[in-house]
C-alpha cells in the first residue's frame, strides 16, 4: 500500500492487556490522535473482542502493532507488518510473517511493511526479552542509518524507531533527523514519550508519526 498518513501524525497505543476499551477511549477522546495502534508484547488470551469494542467506540483508524499472530483479526484498518531488523532472530525477521501471511490474505487486511528498529532506551524492555534480541546502542548513529538503508533497499515502506515501551530515554532527536536526511521513507518514533514538547521536537526533526502509549495509560501525559 502507499503511505496514507499525513506528516505529523500522532498515534496512541492501546494495550488490551492493560485497559478495557472504554477506559482507553475515555483517556484518548480529548487527545488529538490520528490513529490507534493496538498491540501488546504478551497476550494471555484473545484480544479481538476488545478490538471490536474499541472499533465501535471510535472512527479513528485501528492499526495492529503485532506481538504475535494470535492478535490478528478482521477489525483492523491496517497491520504494521513488522520485521525486527535490528535483531538477528529469524522468527521475528521472517518466521512469524510466514505464519501470519495466509491469515492476512484471508482477512483481506492492508499491510504496511515496516522495518522495526530497537534503539537502546536505557531500560530492558519486554520486546527485547520476548524477541531475544538486543537494541542498537543509541550513540551508534551510523549503524542505525545502515539498517535504515538496508530496509529501504529491501523494499520496506516505513521505518519504526523504537526506544521501547516505558523507555527512560526516548529516541534521540538528532538520530531522527539523520535518518530522515539519509532515507526517504516515513519514520515512526515511539517509546518513553511523555510530553507534548517532545512530540513537537520529533515533528521538527522530521518524524512522520509519533506514538504515545504508557503516558496516556498511566495518566502521566503533560501538555
Ligand atoms: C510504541 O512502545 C511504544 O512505540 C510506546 O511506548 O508506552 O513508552 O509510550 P510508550
Amino acid at each position: 500500500m502507499n503511505w496514507v498518513f499525513p506528516k505529523g501524525s500522532l498515534w496512541v497505543l492501546y494495550d488490551p492487556e492493560r485497559l478495557k476499551p472504554q477506559e482507553f477511549y475515555d483517556r484518548i477522546k480529548e487527545f488529538d490522535a490520528n490513529a490507534i495502534l493496538v498491540g501488546t508484547s504478551f497476550s494471555e488470551g484473545e484480544i479481538c473482542d476488545k478490538v471490536k469494542k474499541l472499533k465501535d467506540l471510535t472512527d479513528l483508524p485501528l492499526i495492529l502493532f503485532p506481538g504475535s499472530i494470535y492478535q490478528l483479526c478482521e477489525y483492523y484498518d491496517y497491520v504494521l507488518f513488522l520485521s525486527l531488523i535490528s535483531g538477528r532472530n529469524p522468527e521475528y525477521l521472517i518466521g512469524e510473517h510466514v505464519k501470519a501471511a495466509p491469515l492476512i490474505k484471508k482477512m483481506n487486511l492492508k499491510v504496511i511493511p515496516t522495518a522495526y528498529i530497537l534503539i537502546d532506551g536505557g531500560t530492558y524492555t519486554a520486546t527485547e526479552y520476548i524477541s531475544n534480541t538486543k537494541p542498537i546502542p543509541r550513540n551508534k548513529h551510523e549503524l542505525v542509518i545502515a539498517h535504515c538503508l538496508a530496509a529501504k533497499y529491501l523494499g520496506f515502506q516505513a521505518i519504526y524507531l523504537e526506544a521501547g515501551s516505558g523507555a527512560i530515554l526516548s529516541v534521540p532527536y538528532e538520530l531522527v533527523r539523520m535518518v530522515k536526511s539519509e532515507v526517504d521513507l516515513p519514520v515512526i518514533v515511539g517509546g518513553g514519550i511523555r510530553l507534548k514538547e517532545q512530540v513537537n521536537k520529533y515533528f521538527n526533526s522530521g518524524a512522520d508519526v509519533v506514538v504515545v502509549g504508557t503516558a496516556l495509560e498511566d495518566n502521566d501525559w503533560e501538555d
